[in-house]
């Protein structure tokens, strides 16, 4: 039923008055349903005066708007006969783009732009306190360090000023501010705004599950940071995204902060602001091709005359198979996005950004279901003018969201230059190793004991570790190799091994004496 187990009681009191039929019925509960909302964020509200006050009243707005249209959805957002192939010439491939060259004025071109990453997120699913951009990837070096260099190089390389904008959530506006501090003396302007703080509702009554605004205690798990699509709003609420239009900004690049591969691209900003007038481009969405890792990843679709994000969530059960398959829908959703701050300002003002509404089951600490709405900032393509994909090299979406992608970045496969992370010219094949760590990896700290130096995996095609394996100083892998320490054993590799093509299992100590 739409309304999950809701309102079985309203439905044994309506049944009677709500001869009209379903539809009426429907309506009734769902203006009901509203209602009670609106009065339970009146009364948050009310629990918290000045500045928070007025940031939360700004939050609300967005969160009724989402309410609204999560009590409207009437089933699937996508008719699957209704979806084609995008046109030809919508999705482009990166190497045009970049074969027309780059203009002499490099810098007025990046003058126009505002570099925006998502900063929202922790470092939990790697076993790390604090937000994610804060974990060391490459020589000590975090995420945001490495952000913050690309941007300082660029500006010493043109002399521009591209700022750098940090969407913080509340879970890491704090630390993040913090850790701030020790760029002040960088040649790049920081700038952070949060994203908004919504109220996580009850699976059943459908409303907030917190008394009050407060992030101490029980009532903090009544919030949560609302996916990255609240970007457009909460953006332009922070005043922010109107200082950077006054100053001349009007693209900005988004990406994941975790996308090591998400460096400014000078050719994709010259297509950007050398279209002519009339034909300007809002909103570009980088993809690329689809690998057998990357079956659930978001694709584009054409879809009533405009480009849309398809996401695995939105496709009927029946066409799952197909969505998947890497043969139909041949391209994904890098998550680097560059977009018209104009038109997000426009958009905004007409309040006509309807994103796809996603509805994330969670449960408590203390066991109660609840549901966060959400929404995706890819989704947005679809309202904006002329947009496009461009079909970028895989090396632009390099993601660390396991200790089995840390391990890469960290090889010798990478080498550091400002920054960025580019593929050493010594492997000889283009593709990344798949590595596949087991469960007594999965914490940094843990996966760093484990690894007393990065091995060598220039060569490498496959490695999987699963069990109490340590690694010594030195070692090199290449091939295939898997390495299993099962219930009870433990391996260590020694010292100087170079392992090619190797199976290890049992078990293999070198102790001290
Ligand atoms: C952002 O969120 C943090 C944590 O909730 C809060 O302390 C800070 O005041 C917020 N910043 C703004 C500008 O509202
Ligand atoms: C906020 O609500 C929680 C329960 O959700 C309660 O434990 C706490 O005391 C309340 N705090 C304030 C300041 O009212
Ligand atoms: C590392 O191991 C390789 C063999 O795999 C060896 O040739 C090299 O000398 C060793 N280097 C050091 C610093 O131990
Ligand atoms: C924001 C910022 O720090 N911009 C600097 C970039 O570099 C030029 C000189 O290369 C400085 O003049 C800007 O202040």
């Amino acid at each position: 039923f739409l309304y999950y187990g809701l309102g079985l009681l309203f439905f044994q009191l309506l049944k009677g008055v709500a001869n009209g039929g379903m539809a009426q019925f429907q309506e009734m509960m769902r203006q009901q349903l509203e209602s009670s909302m609106h009065t339970e964020l009146e009364k948050l509200l009310d629990t918290t005066t000045g500045a928070e006050r007025e940031v939360s009243r700004k939050d609300f707005e967005g969160f009724k708007n989402l309410f609204h249209r999560f009590l409207q959805v009437k089933g699937p957002s996508i008719e699957w006969i209704k979806i084609q192939r995008p046109p030809e010439d919508s999705i482009q491939p990166y190497d045009k783009i970049a074969g027309r060259g780059l203009p002499d004025n490099v810098a007025d071109c990046l003058n126009k732009l505002v570099v925006v990453k998502l900063n929202g997120g922790l470092g939990t699913s790697m076993g790390c306190k604090g937000p994610k951009s804060l974990i060391s990837v490459r020589n000590e070096n975090t995420f945001l360090d490495l952000t913050v260099q690309q941007i300082e190089h660029l500006n010493k390389t043109y002399n521009t000023d591209v700022p750098l904008v940090l969407m913080n959530s509340f879970n890491t506006d704090e630390d993040t501010k913090k850790i701030l501090q020790k760029y002040t003396h960088h040649r790049v302007k920081i700038h952070t705004f949060n994203q908004s703080k919504y109220p996580r509702i009850n699976k059943e009554s459908l409303l907030p599950v917190s008394t009050n605004l407060s992030m101490n205690g029980q009532s903090a798990e009544g919030w949560y940071p609302p996916g990255h699509g609240d970007i457009y709003a909460s953006f332009y609420n922070s005043g922010l995204l109107e200082q950077l239009i006054a100053q001349g900004k009007e693209y900005i690049f988004l990406s994941n902060i975790d996308n090591l591969g998400a460096t400014v691209d000078l050719h994709i900003l010259h297509h950007l602001v050398s279209q002519p007038n009339g034909k300007r481009c809002e909103f570009i969405m980088e993809v690329t091709d689809k690998t057998r890792a990357d079956v659930k990843g978001g694709t584009l679709i054409q879809y009533e005359g405009k480009l849309r994000l398809l996401e695995i969530a939105q496709v009927p059960k029946a066409h799952v198979d197909e969505f998947k398959s890497v043969s139909k829908f041949k391209i994904f959703n890098t998550n680097n996005l560059w977009i018209s701050l104009a038109a997000i300002k426009k958009l905004q003002e007409q309040k006509a950004m309807d994103l796809e509404v996603i509805v994330n089951p969670k449960t408590l600490d203390g066991g109660q279901n609840v549901v966060q709405l959400e929404t995706a900032v890819g989704a947005a393509i679809k309202c904006f003018d002329n947009a496009l994909g461009i079909n970028v090299p895989r090396s632009r979406f390099l993601p660390v969201k396991t200790t089995s992608d840390l391990l890469l970045v960290m090889s010798n496969l990478y080498s550091l230059d400002a920054g960025s992370l580019t593929m050493s010219p010594r492997r000889e094949f283009p593709t990344t190793p798949h590595v596949k760590l087991g469960s007594s990896f999965t914490k940094v700290q843990e996966y760093l004991t484990r690894f007393e130096s990065i091995p060598d995996m220039l060569e490498l095609d496959h490695l999987t570790v699963s069990g109490d394996v340590t690694l010594g100083k030195n070692v090199s892998l290449k091939g295939t190799v898997i390495i299993i320490a099962n219930h009870g054993d433990r391996i260590d590799i020694p010292a100087g091994s170079m392992l090619e093509n190797k199976i290890v299992s049992g078990n293999l100590r070198i102790m001290d004496h």
